[in-house]
């Protein structure tokens, strides 16, 4: 790399500076003048770019890439038609918190030097609004001279808490314009995000105060924004405080921020902890209704588990709603809401706890306490252990079996799990270590779980970690051009297909529709099950070049499978599929 030359040039060195490894895309002519830059200018190294098959497969790689690296990586959406189709995956990073650059082309802008029809029919006024709904800030600067800013201005905000994902949308003419002077490059360790806020001491003493005050306190655990730091602050707190800890993150929404092995882990629990519940503090909880209620899935009624709980928050949510989707969710009633980010305020909560337990009255009754729900915890685990004998054999294999095997099979490696939890059979078998997995979509948008395990063991790459991915079908037949990506890039990751052939949630909602209103249950599969054919996904994915096996359909051929697809991964350093059948839930 020499001088920039050219607008785009510029941009390459910006991206440099700012330390982005990698950037995704699929190509299209409003970034032409990018592509060169950081093909010829840029080498195509630092960033590299990570070839695509669709837009929204590139922003869900920059979204499990966020979260397993812990900084964004860029994708380049094309104009209007590639911007459309990232909007689901900006969407799904925007509910998930995740920092992600979003650069676009588009025009040119000066219509005078348009192509006739393409130019025009992907040209929009102003680009960034189709997606301003669900990106924390989007900017189109007018002139090279003006990239600079624009460009550290969002580099900042996707980076500030809470964390999200920017656009900029870059001019067609701008990026493929020769560079008349030298535009001075800013120098973005001067542009560092604001470090998180702390939280008001007065609250923060309050909180204290009625944590250790209370008979029964609930902590519960939506996100400490995927900080290992923060979970063993978290860890202190409950064993201090005697308290049940309710770790909300599943398939679709949260960080998993609770170690499944922790005595007093009651993630399995939540309705009956939280019915006993005096106090409940959320820790950056969004669907707080959802974490305090049970909800009929039939009817949609929601019923409080107990209405005379106080409630605690602490979160930056409220700096991060938009009006268009409700992604704000339910309007809760709180008695003490801090504005904080948890991982900033447990350590100062942990030291006021401590301090006010020094001599604590009620030590005996919480020791009590610990010990009935370390034996809870101890039952759980016991009952797990006789679903999965007892479903052993079965066929089609139980998710249970598909994750105890799982779990056999790679006990031993530096693991990572990228995506998927086999219907929460992970954290209830596996020795689960939340800095080992990174939670869901965030927004449920589907097509979601490849893409981002590509952006994991991209993350990962160097790190001889072996990344898993329990994905399910329907999930993956959005985006199984994904696969593509990962053998073109030789990237390891051990995909474990947890096919039951359908698009199962949807099956449920059907029979309850049946049930409801009287209609025959046995239609419910009915433009939901994925047979006749079914897809055979160790062919697909054999024909990108992956090695695979599978329908596997025996519980018994399931741990050679798995050794001969952890050897490709582990030894050769190259993808694997293992296509399993199992069991709808
Ligand atoms: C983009 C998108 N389209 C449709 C849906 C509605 N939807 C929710 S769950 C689901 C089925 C998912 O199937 P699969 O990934 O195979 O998981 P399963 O329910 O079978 O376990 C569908 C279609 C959605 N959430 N997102
Ligand atoms: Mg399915």
């Amino acid at each position: 790399m020499t001088t920039p030359q050219y607008g785009s040039d510029l941009v390459v060195d910006l991206m440099r500076a700012a330390g982005i490894e990698y950037v995704a895309f699929n190509p299209g002519a409003t970034f032409r003048g990018l592509h060169d830059s950081l093909v010829n200018y840029g080498g195509n190294r630092a960033p590299e770019i990570i070839l695509c098959t669709h837009e929204e497969i590139a922003v869900s790689v920059a979204h499990g890439y966020a979260k397993a690296a812990g900084r964004p990586m860029a994708t380049v959406a094309h104009n209007i038609v590639g911007l459309q189709h990232a909007s689901m995956a900006i969407f799904n990073a925007f509910c998930d918190r995740a920092p992600i650059l979003v650069l676009g082309g588009t025009g040119p802008m000066d219509t005078s030097k348009r192509r006739p029809w393409i130019d025009w029919i992907h040209t929009a006024l102003v680009q960034g609004t189709l997606v301003r709904d669900y990106v924390k800030f989007d900017d189109q600067p007018a002139s090279i001279a003006a990239v600079p800013e624009a460009f550290v201005r969002a580099w900042r905000i996707a980076r500030t808490e809470p964390q999200g994902p920017v656009y900029v949308c870059l001019d067609a003419t701008v990026q493929e314009e020769r560079l008349e002077r030298a535009i001075p490059l800013p120098d973005l360790a001067r542009f560092e995000p604001p470090a998180p806020p702390q939280a008001d001491p007065q609250a923060l003493e309050d909180a204290a105060r009625r944590l250790c005050e209370a008979r029964s306190p609930v902590i519960l655990v939506g996100s400490l924004g995927g900080k290992p730091a923060a979970s063993r602050s978290l860890l202190r707190l409950a064993d201090l405080l005697a308290a049940p800890v309710v770790d909300l993150s599943d398939a679709h929404q949260g960080r998993p921020s609770v170690p499944s092995t922790y005595a007093l882990d009651m993630s399995a629990a939540r309705q009956d902890v939280v019915a006993d519940a005096d106090v409940v503090l959320a820790l950056d909880v969004p669907n707080l209704l959802g974490a305090l209620a049970d909800v009929d899935r039939a009817t949609r009624q929601v019923q409080l588990l107990n209405d005379r709980t106080k409630v605690i928050t602490i979160s930056l949510d409220d700096y991060a709603h938009r009006s268009w989707a409700q992604t704000y969710l339910s309007l809760v009633p709180v008695d003490l809401p801090i504005a904080a980010h948890p991982a900033v305020a447990l350590p100062a909560l942990v030291a006021l706890v401590e301090d006010r337990l020094k001599n604590d009255p009620e030590a005996g009754a919480r020791q009590a306490r610990a010990e009935r729900i370390a034996a809870r915890r101890t039952a759980l685990a016991a009952e797990w252990r006789k679903t999965l004998e007892r479903q052993r054999s079965e066929r089609p294999i139980a998710q249970a079996v598909l994750a105890a095997e799982v779990w056999e099979a790679i006990k031993t490696d530096d693991w990572i799990l990228a995506n998927g939890t086999a219907n929460g059979w992970a954290r209830r078998l596996w020795e689960w270590r939340p800095e080992r997995s990174y939670g869901g979509s965030g927004g449920a948008g589907l097509g979601y779980g490849l893409g981002a395990s590509i952006g994991v063991a991209l993350a990962h790459r160097d790190s001889g970690r072996l990344c898993i991915d329990l994905q399910s079908d329907g999930d993956l037949l959005y985006v199984l051009g994904g696969l593509y990506t990962l053998t073109h890039h030789r990237l390891p990751l051990l995909i474990v297909m947890c096919n039951n052939r359908s698009y199962y949630n949807d099956e449920e909602h059907q029979e309850r529709m049946a049930l409801v209103r009287g209609r025959p249950v046995e239609n419910k599969g009915i433009g939901i099950r994925i047979d006749d054919p079914a897809p055979d996904f160790a062919k697909i994915a054999q024909g990108f070049g992956i090695y695979a096996e599978g329908p596997v359909e025996d519980p018994a051929m399931l741990p050679p499978a798995l050794k001969r697809a952890l050897r490709v991964v582990r030894d050769e350093r190259r993808p694997a599929l293992i296509d399993v059948v199992i069991q709808p839930r």
